[in-house]
């Protein structure tokens, strides 16, 4: 059909089309019948059961992008952060603003696929399980028409490069648009990836702001969530994930720590693989050698600021490759290979500035989403570290709305807002980041914040010894999820709140990697935040760190007149460490290991894999810890 106006010129063509549908559900964008059956499927199920106003297929598409921003802009979610390209603030509902650890779980038959055998009395802290058939009621109280008048969002993405034999694929569906632009930061998603799937299996990601309308509480900031039910539950044998009641990163970017972390771990051990918390760089030395190292620290404690380190000595080059999870495996000449599952940071803002992390501040000045940060009064962003680099006196609103300025008591920024930025736009990426094949990786470091007795830098004596020290790792507290606990907390391999199985057979599974024939990574353990009596750092960080990674290479390249032996490990001989430049760096006291502290810390570090590891802990992570005692015991 078509309209005429009075001198008969074509006004509008007029088609009849098809909306399609999916049961009384309209599909406001794409072509459900190009999906495969199995997505298709899933569909359909999820629309049967949250009652959406309509299913929206995304395509990744820059038009989409812009639809769903604009929309989002209106609604006064998102602002513009007007000095920037295509930047913009998000502020969450308050009480929306870390992972919920309390409230995640993993749901398998048998209760110790999940979780070790703590002692008993004890209150595991390794990961939580729920029986699939409780969960079940807590699932039936909370996802029905829990979409309800909202749309959905069928977002096919994939973890690794599209079409990559080391990439996973998955389907996230979501009422929360942020969610979706995050989510196409944060991973690649793209139509190909159902080329890529065909009738293939993906893992199953399934989100929920948890408030449909009409909405039963007031929502705060345009961001409609449901603290009080918050659950992140997940399936690992059904490869599948169910998050309820929060839009914030790790509890609401699936294919993040849900998918990437805990279904890849279980994954990874079935295939002989790993997924860690690791971030992969790139070091170039003066002598033009490029070595890769990968590093665990738990959150906030700087695995993004070292994945994009900007040498205080001259001649290095460093280049990332990721800043968060590492997918990792051996290939056929014994090699170990990771690559960076994930498309873009989502990193901490506070302490962000273009002296600590320049690299950082490069890659977010466009086409990013700033979560919880402070606003300057010119259309920036702020947070705390940013005092030098805003101008002077310039008025600034709190992440919560107030007015705000430098000087004034309290904090601008939550200490947990975060960026969130695409990989892509750093300087600093490595030319390799997205090689299917991955890169090599000759070092593992672990880490944490360590206020006393732990020196600079620790290198493990064998494999074995590295997977002992990695189990140890203990770290202050920091904003990244919510904590009820002691201040220094235990988080082995950095993996504690990740873990997606036993703890015991998850360091079963590390001890198995080491085989003949393979090159196994030298482990090492490196601290940054030993403090003197006064509280204050004893090592400067940040861009300083290249001085530790320089002793570390040499040591991977088997320089063996730079170390000494120690009862935790090897240590630096004296002098061995670039200290050049550095002005009152106190090296006795980086390196001092106090008798008595680690006595206890060792004791402690038993008692803590008795309770809560049990019998699953493997027999040789206790010798050595056993063997450490001893060696402190004739210090005595
Ligand atoms: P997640 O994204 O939560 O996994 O955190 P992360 O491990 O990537 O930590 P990130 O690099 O974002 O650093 C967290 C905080 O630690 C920031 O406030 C940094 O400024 C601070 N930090 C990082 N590296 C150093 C360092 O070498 N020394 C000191 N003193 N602080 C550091
Ligand atoms: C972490 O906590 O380690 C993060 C942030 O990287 S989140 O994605 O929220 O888990
Ligand atoms: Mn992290």
């Amino acid at each position: 059909m078509a309209l005429r106006n009075e001198e008969d010129n074509l006004v509008y063509e007029v088609h009849e089309i098809v909306v399609q549908r999916v049961g009384h559900v309209p599909v406001a964008k794409g072509d459900f019948t190009h999906l495969s059956k199995k997505v298709q499927r899933f569909v359909a199920h999820c629309v049967q059961q949250f009652k959406p106003r309509g299913i929206y297929i995304c395509d990744g598409s820059q038009e989409e992008a812009d639809e769903i921003i604009h929309k989002l802009l209106e609604r006064g979610t998102l602002t513009r952060l007007t000095k920037y390209k295509n930047n913009y603030l998000c502020r969450t509902d308050p009480e929306d603003v870390a992972r919920v650890e309390s409230k995640t779980f993993i749901c398998t038959q048998n209760k110790y696929d999940t979780v070790p055998h703590v002692r008993e009395g004890v209150q595991g802290t390794l990961g939580r399980w729920m029986s699939p058939e409780n969960m079940k009621k807590e699932l039936d109280a909370r996802f029905p028409s829990c979409m309800a008048g909202r749309m959905m969002y069928v977002i096919p993405f994939s973890m690794g490069p599209v079409g990559s034999p080391l990439s996973k694929i998955g389907v996230q569906v979501t009422d929360s648009n942020y969610v979706l632009l995050c989510m196409r930061i944060m991973t690649r998603v793209s139509p190909k990836v159902w080329e890529v799937l065909g009738d293939g299996d993906f893992v199953k990601c399934i989100h929920s702001m948890g408030c449909p309308r009409p909405v039963q509480r007031r929502v705060k900031n345009h961001w409609p969530c449901n603290p009080e039910k918050v659950l992140i539950t997940h399936f690992p044998e059904e490869r599948k994930i169910k998050s309820f009641g929060s839009g914030y990163g790790g509890n609401s970017l699936l294919g993040k720590k849900c998918f990437a972390l805990r279904i890849a771990s279980v994954i990874a051990r079935d295939e002989g693989w790993m997924a860690e918390h690791m971030l992969i760089m790139s070091i170039t030395t003066p002598k033009k050698k490029e070595y890769f190292v990968a590093a665990a620290f738990p959150s906030a404690c700087g695995k993004t600021n070292l994945a994009m380190l900007n040498p205080g000595v001259p001649g290095y080059k460093i280049q990332c490759v990721g800043d968060d999870i590492a997918w990792m495996r051996f290939d056929d000449s014994g090699v170990l290979r990771g690559i960076n599952p994930e498309a873009g940071f989502f990193g901490v803002a506070p302490g962000t500035n273009m002296k600590t992390n320049p690299n950082a501040m490069l890659t977010f000045q466009e086409n990013s989403i700033f979560t919880n940060v402070a606003e300057t009064a010119d259309g920036g962003y702020y947070w705390e570290g940013l005092e030098d680099e805003v101008p002077k006196g310039i008025g600034i609103t709190t992440w919560l709305g107030q007015p705000w300025h430098i000087g004034h008591g309290g904090k601008s920024a939550h200490p947990n807002s975060r960026f969130t930025a695409p990989a892509s736009q750093c300087p600093i990426i490595h030319p390799k980041w997205e090689d299917p094949k991955g890169v090599p990786v000759c070092a593992i470091i672990f880490g944490g914040r360590r206020p006393t007795g732990v020196p600079l830098v620790i290198e493990a004596k064998s494999w074995a010894h590295g997977v002992m020290i990695g189990a140890c790792v203990k770290s202050e507290a920091t904003a990244a999820a919510e904590h009820t606990g002691k201040n220094i907390m235990h988080d082995p391999m950095a993996m504690r709140p990740f873990m997606g199985y036993n703890f015991g057979h998850y360091l079963q599974h590390w001890l198995d990697l080491e085989k003949p024939g393979r090159k196994m990574p030298k482990i090492f353990h490196v601290n940054w935040f030993r403090v003197d009596e006064n509280g204050k750092f004893l090592w400067p960080g940040f861009g300083e760190n290249i001085r530790v990674l320089d002793w570390i290479l040499r040591r991977c390249d088997g320089d063996d007149s730079i170390w000494q032996d120690s009862p935790i490990g090897l240590l630096p001989k004296k002098g061995t460490i670039n200290m050049s430049g550095l002005s009152d760096v106190r090296e006795e006291d980086l390196f001092s290991l106090p008798t008595h502290y680690w006595l206890d810390d060792t004791r402690e570090s038993r008692r803590f894999l008795e309770d809560q590891v049990g019998s699953d802990t493997p027999a040789i992570i206790t010798q050595l810890l056993d063997q450490q005692e001893a060696a402190f015991q004739k210090l005595k």
